[in-house]
C-alpha cells in the first residue's frame, strides 16, 4: 500500500487529527482509534459523525478538538448524511468546480447503538447503492453516552445499567449481533474487523479501505473503561485479550474473500478476558460457572466457523 509509511517515528510527526483538551474519558479506546484511522490516511478527510460519546466529547460548544473538516450528524442517519456529501462531491467534480489533483477521504464514526442498531437502516442502504466512503464502527458493546444501556453488540452476561445483574436476570440474557458478517453479507469491496491493541493492522487496514472503489466497513473493538469497568489504564490489555481469547478475532473480507490477520499462538479461555472487567465481575461467582461455559462455546463456535471461512485449519 503506498503512502507514508506505518512506522511510530514517522507516525509521531503528523499532526493529530484530534487535538488535546478534548472531553473524552481518560483511556478512552474510541481517541486511540480515531488517531489511528485518520494518521493511515495521507489525502484530505471529511469526517461525518454520529450522536455519541466522540461526538459531544469532542465538540462542546463553543470548541471543537477537531483538526479535519467535520459534520455531526443524528443518530440514525450517519451513513446516510455520508452518501450525501460523497455524492455532493462527485457532483461538484463533474461540474468542474473541485480540484481534482487530491481526492478527498470521507470518513463516518459512529458508536454501536448508532451502528448495529438505529442506523443500521441507513448504513445498509448506503453500501448497496456503493457510495465511496469508509464507515468505522466505535464497538464499545453498549449506549455508552448516555450512561451505560445495552445494545445489540452488548455481549451476552455483561452487566449494563437496563441488564442488571440479580436473581431475575444474570447480566444481558441475548448473544450479540455479529454485525461484522451482516455488512459482509453487503458483498461491498472491503470489510474487516480490528482492534487499537494491533495498530499496524488497523492502520493498514484503513489503507486498504480507503483505496478500494465503493464502500468499506471497519469494526473496531472500542474499549470504554466506564461501562466496562476497569482501570483506564488497561484499556489496550483488556483489547489484547479480546483478541487472544478470539472474541474479537481480527479477520476481513476483501471482495468476498475471508481472511484472517492473526491467529493467536495459544487460544486463552474466555475466562481470561472476563476477570479483567468489572461487567462480567458476577461470572466468577460459582452459580454462574454454566454461563461462563456457554459463553465459551459460543466463542469456540464463532472462532471455528471463521477459521472454516477464512479457509485456516480447525483450532483447538
Ligand atoms: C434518535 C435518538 N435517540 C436517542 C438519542 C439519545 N442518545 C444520544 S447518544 C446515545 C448513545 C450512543 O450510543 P452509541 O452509538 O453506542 O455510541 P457511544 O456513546 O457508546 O460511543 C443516545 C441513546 C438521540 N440522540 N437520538
Amino acid at each position: 500500500m503506498v503512502g507514508t509509511p506505518l512506522n511510530l517515528k514517522v507516525l509521531s510527526e503528523k499532526q493529530p487529527p484530534l487535538s488535546g483538551g478534548h472531553r473524552l474519558c481518560a483511556g478512552c479506546a474510541e481517541a486511540i482509534i480515531v488517531k489511528q484511522v485518520l494518521l493511515a490516511i495521507d489525502d484530505p478527510v471529511v469526517v461525518i459523525n454520529g450522536t455519541g460519546c466522540l461526538e459531544v466529547s469532542t465538540t462542546i460548544f463553543p470548541y471543537t478538538a477537531w483538526r479535519v473538516p467535520w459534520i455531526h450528524v443524528a443518530f440514525e442517519n450517519t451513513a446516510a448524511v455520508a452518501s450525501g456529501v460523497e455524492a455532493a462531491y462527485r457532483a461538484l467534480i463533474r461540474r468542474g468546480g473541485f480540484p481534482t489533483d487530491r481526492r478527498v477521504v470521507f470518513v463516518a464514526f459512529a458508536g454501536d447503538g448508532g451502528t448495529y442498531d438505529i442506523g443500521l437502516q441507513a448504513l445498509s442502504g448506503a453500501l448497496e447503492r456503493g457510495h465511496k466512503f469508509l464507515y468505522v464502527c466505535l464497538d464499545n458493546e453498549g449506549y455508552m453516552n448516555t450512561g451505560i444501556q445495552r445494545s445489540s453488540a452488548t455481549p451476552r452476561g455483561a452487566w449494563t445499567t437496563t441488564t442488571p445483574v440479580g436473581a431475575a436476570m444474570p447480566g444481558k440474557p441475548q448473544w450479540r449481533k455479529d454485525l461484522t458478517g451482516i455488512i459482509a453479507a453487503h458483498r461491498i469491496p472491503y470489510v474487516a474487523q480490528a482492534a487499537p491493541s494491533h495498530w499496524k493492522d488497523l492502520m493498514s487496514k484503513v489503507r486498504k479501505a480507503v483505496a478500494v472503489d465503493g464502500p468499506a466497513f471497519l469494526n473496531v473493538l472500542a474499549d470504554c473503561n466506564r461501562g466496562w469497568r476497569h482501570d483506564p489504564a488497561l484499556t489496550l490489555e483488556v483489547t489484547r485479550m479480546a483478541v487472544e481469547t478470539c472474541y474479537w478475532p481480527l479477520f476481513e473480507v476483501e471482495n468476498g474473500e475471508w481472511r484472517l490477520n492473526h491467529r493467536p499462538r495459544r487460544k486463552l479461555p474466555i475466562i481470561e478476558y472476563l476477570k479483567l472487567q468489572g461487567r462480567f465481575a458476577h461470572l466468577l461467582r460459582p452459580e454462574y460457572q454454566d454461563l461462563v461455559e456457554e459463553i465459551q462455546k459460543e466463542v469456540d463456535r464463532r472462532w471455528e466457523e471463521l477459521l472454516h471461512r477464512c479457509g485456516e485449519p480447525a483450532g483447538t
